[in-house]
């Protein structure tokens, strides 16, 4: 029988690949997403093994419906794959939109977890599963502007490291993916809102792409069950981490 994967965000950037790669490779996927017609044209471009499901990760009573809210034979989900997510702005903490970090916040903290709960008991009965979470290197490494948003992935990964534990002896597997700079997404459009801007972050580099992260859940996803990977944090080869920063004055 087909293993049922939930991939939030998969009406763009990585989880539309992620949801492209899993149908290809004989999972069944729930898409979802806030854009209808988006998750549509993906239901029409692959298939009955998609079933598009509009979510909204800042509604919370529309997340503790589920999995009740999903059609009978979608729901003994195998695979939460919590991509859908944000980042919002790159002013410095003294000058930034209070409303810009409430939404990140909201929609890569507080929709995460409560996705996750409501998920997780369902895996748990059956004894399989799989929680996959979207991090970033921006949790580990500081920089001007990344204020909330990378404190919303540092706390993806504490929260999913967290999981391991919590769900040891239940044979539900955990992993937190860190990309770093990755193109080919709305990303930095979403992030600057200056389509200009959002194209000069990828200028003169060659950043990963949507396809790579796909081939990583897939990679995690078809290992032995046996094996768990906790963390994977991945770069471009053009990407390193740099230095301190030093005031002089
Ligand atoms: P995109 O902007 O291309 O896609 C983001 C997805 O999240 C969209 O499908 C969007 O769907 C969904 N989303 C955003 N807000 C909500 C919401 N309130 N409810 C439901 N869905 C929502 O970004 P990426 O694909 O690049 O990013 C995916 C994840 O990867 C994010 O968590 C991001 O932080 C993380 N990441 C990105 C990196 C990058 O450089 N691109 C690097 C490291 C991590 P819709 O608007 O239709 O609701
Ligand atoms: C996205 C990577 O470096 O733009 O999470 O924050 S970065």
């Amino acid at each position: 029988m087909k293993q049922i994967a939930m991939v939030t965000g998969a009406t763009a950037g990585f989880g539309r690949a992620i949801a492209q790669r899993l149908v290809h490779d004989g999972y069944r996927v729930i898409a979802t997403g806030r854009r209808q017609e988006r998750l549509d044209a993906l239901a029409a471009e692959l298939g009955p093994d998609l079933l598009p499901f509009r979510l909204d990760m800042d509604d919370a009573a529309a997340i503790a419906a589920l999995p009740g809210s999903l059609p009978q034979e979608w729901r003994d989900v195998d695979i939460l794959v919590s991509n859908a997510g944000l980042a919002l702005g790159m002013e410095k903490a003294q000058e930034a939109d209070i409303a810009n970090w409430q939404t990140m916040i909201s929609t890569n903290v507080t929709g995460m977890v409560e996705l996750t709960r409501v998920m997780l008991p369902g895996m748990v009965a059956r004894e399989r599963g799989h929680v996959i979470t979207l991090g970033s290197t921006a949790g580990t490494y500081p920089y001007t502007g990344g204020n909330v948003y990378g404190a919303t992935k540092a706390f993806v990964r504490q929260f999913t490291r967290n999981l391991r534990c919590d769900l040891l002896g239940h044979n539900v597997r955990v992993t937190n993916l860190e990309p770093g700079l990755c193109g080919g997404s709305e990303f930095s459009q979403v992030r600057l809102r200056d389509n200009a801007k959002a194209e000069a972050v990828y200028e003169g580099t060659k950043p990963l792409l949507p396809t790579d992260i796909a081939e990583t859940v897939a990679w995690v996803l078809s290992l032995p069950r046996h094996v768990n990977i906790n963390e994977i944090e991945m770069m471009p080869v053009c990407q390193a981490a740099g230095g301190l920063a030093v005031a002089r004055g």
